[in-house]
């Protein structure tokens, strides 16, 4: 079967680890996980490395990763004279990374040997920004945000990276009509309370992120039957 979850930002690895096993998650499911598993919480790292490892669990880009990535000039190694020699732009960009929470992946990553950091920025560097699964006749995109100025005859690979990270659906986008769009990014909370804890599902897309950027619990949902699991408590 094939789950989804999306926007972890930090949760708890071994919640996260003793979700899948309490939905008896096995090693003939696969799971695919809709980007932004850094910033904010404290885990980011951690959890980059442990899907490393993982042979059946694929994590797609988000916004948050992507920023990680602008900001690689970091990681290299870190001194008095790199800092003092970093650009403008760089400065920039690392501010845009430390407003959105990225304090505390830098932490993460300086707590790691330099080796391993080269391996997780290569980890990300390989991941895509989007993905095409099919269950029996029901196809899906996975994608992380939803994707921005949206036309359904537009081929994916014309579309901005940004509009694959930074898209803000309302309850009135359409994407495919035959596609499933599977997304996080945008808490289901802001499309209404009745949404809070629960992914948002409409006709051509779905939203699976329960907001664990605001201290919510992450969900994971199953796109055989469209359940959907809250993640244990931290
Ligand atoms: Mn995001």
């Amino acid at each position: 079967m094939i789950y989804v979850m999306s926007d972890l930002h930090g949760y708890c690895l071994d919640r996260i680890k003793s979700t899948l096993e309490r939905i008896g998650f096995s090693d003939s499911d696969y799971c695919y996980v809709l980007g932004d598993v850094i910033d904010r919480g404290f885990e980011g790292v951690k959890i980059l490395r442990w899907l490393m490892t993982q042979p059946n669990i694929t994590l797609l880009l988000g916004n948050h990763e992507a920023m990680m990535l602008s900001c690689s000039f970091l990681f290299d190694e870190i001194t008095d004279e790199s800092v003092r020699n970093l650009s403008a732009t760089q400065i920039q960009t690392l501010s845009l990374w430390t407003r959105n929470g990225g304090k505390t992946t830098i932490d993460g990553m300086q707590a790691v040997p330099a080796g391993a950091r080269k391996y997780i920025i290569e980890f990300l560097r390989k991941s895509h920004l989007y993905e095409t699964v099919s269950i029996g006749d029901r196809d899906f995109l996975l994608t992380h945000s939803g994707i921005d100025n949206f036309e359904p005859d537009k081929k994916l690979c014309d579309y901005n990276v940004n509009d694959f990270l930074w898209a803000r659906p309302t309850l009135d986008t359409r994407y495919y009509d035959s596609i499933i769009t599977v997304f996080g990014h945008t808490p289901t909370l802001l499309f209404g309370y009745e949404y809070d804890g629960k992914p948002v599902i409409t006709d051509t897309w779905i939203d699976i992120d329960a907001g664990a950027a605001a201290g919510r619990r992450p969900i994971i949902l199953r796109l055989d039957d469209m359940k959907y699991f809250t993640m244990d408590h931290l």
